[in-house]
């Protein structure tokens, strides 16, 4: 698999490199700037990618958009990611530059910054263009709306008329994008990897965090941890009263969770629970006072806030995430995208369970998708 991440990553243009978070939160200064990338590596990317030059006012884009500019939903953490994923892939169909208008509820980039290709939007782009705003929600928009640059021409080039093209999407479409004749031509990558693959190598090329981030993610997190391992669970309830306008899910006997814990040498392991919802938490912490990890700030829905403030909520979910992606052992259910992501993208090979009703079945990355079929990340496409 090593080997194949590795050649994914020459494909993508740039070295892999771990992505483990403890390589990057000990070395910020290394990781810290977006400069700091090498040469050669930027020079790989350049090669590869539809990059024009920012600065030329001719250089068209292809923007993933969640600004209050245009206003509206964007979903989570999960329907955003999968949505940067979409017009990554559409902005290299269409070879043009990719870039990120994300400031609801916060500047994303006060949080996660460029890692090896600077996507920061800049508003400057539009001046005298014209530049038109298409919303793809859930799969349903598959039929009338996206399939038509999925599928358009040999050349996705003119696909586009406008300089500036924004996008708001929330579904992944990898295997609808596979289907289109000849894309090896432009994405050769897509052809190849596994959706786990391709989520993990694109986050990293994109995303790593800010010193904000580090600084918390370490005062809140790396100064709690006693132990040499650690077990993590997402559990995901819906409606609840730190997320009021969210829609509820299925129920998680939590009761099960906490014997899956009780199983594991106390010496060995401190225990996370990530969760929508206070009360599974003050749960957890009663359950396991000693062992339990917590990260401040209250919960929200960073879509749809409650009475907390989303901004709050926003770098709280964001330290959840990045605190699951490397647990020893992680559990998640079906119950939303949130946990699915951070399977798709965890660092290490081993430890995932998929939690159906009482039982925890042993998955990994690449078979998350076929015992959670459904939703945003499942890779069953319409014919
Ligand atoms: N702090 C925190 N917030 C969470 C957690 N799980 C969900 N949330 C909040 O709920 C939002 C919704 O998550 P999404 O990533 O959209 O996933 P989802 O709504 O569960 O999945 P879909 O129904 O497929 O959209 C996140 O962006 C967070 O604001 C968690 O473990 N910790
Ligand atoms: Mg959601």
């Amino acid at each position: 698999m090593l080997v194949a991440a590795v050649v994914m990553s020459s494909m993508l243009g740039y070295h892999f490199q771990r992505t483990n978070l403890d390589d990057i939160i000990g070395t910020s200064n290394r990781y810290s700037t977006v400069d700091s990338v090498d040469n050669g590596l930027e020079a790989l990317v350049r090669k590869t990618m539809p990059l024009t030059n920012a600065s030329r006012p001719e250089t068209k884009y292809i923007v993933y958009d969640c600004s209050e500019a245009h206003g509206g939903a964007c979903g989570g953490w999960s329907d955003r990611m999968a949505g940067i994923m979409t017009t990554f892939i559409l902005s290299i169909l269409a070879k043009r530059r990719f870039a990120i208008n994300f400031d609801t509820p916060c500047l994303l980039q006060d949080y996660v910054i460029p890692a090896h290709f600077d996507w920061r939007y800049n508003s400057t782009v539009l001046l005298n263009k014209t530049s038109p705003f298409h919303m793809f929600k859930n799969l349903l928009f598959i039929n009338t709306g996206i399939t038509k640059y999925m599928f358009k021409g040999d050349d996705c080039n003119d696909c586009f008329k406008d300089d500036v093209v924004f996008f708001r999407v929330n579904w992944d479409f990898i295997n609808h994008f596979r289907k289109r004749p000849n894309i090896g031509n432009d994405i050769p990558w897509i052809t190849r990897y596994h959706q786990a693959d391709i989520y993990k190598h694109v986050f990293t090329f994109l995303f790593k965090p800010s010193p904000v981030t580090i600084r918390e993610f370490n005062n809140q997190y790396k100064t709690q941890r006693k132990r040499n391992k650690i077990a993590c669970a997402h559990v995901r309830i819906g409606r609840n009263p730190n997320m009021p306008r969210d829609h509820s899910r299925h129920q998680l006997p939590l009761d099960s969770l906490w014997t899956f814990f009780d199983t594991l040498n106390k010496d060995e392991y401190d225990l996370f629970v990530a969760s929508d919802t206070d009360s599974v938490k003050a749960s957890a912490k009663e359950r396991f006072p000693k062992r339990m990890i917590d990260t401040a700030g209250n919960i929200t829905h960073i879509d749809k806030p409650g009475i907390n403030d989303p901004r709050e909520g926003f770098l709280k979910q964001l330290l959840d995430f990045y605190i699951l992606i490397d647990c020893d052992i992680l559990i998640i259910s079906s119950n939303g995208g949130f946990g699915i992501l951070v399977a798709l993208l965890r660092n290490i090979e081993s430890g995932l369970y998929c939690w159906q009703g009482r039982y925890f079945i042993p998955c990994s990355r690449y078979t998350v998708g076929d015992i959670f079929p459904n939703g945003k990340f499942s890779t069953r496409t319409l014919q």
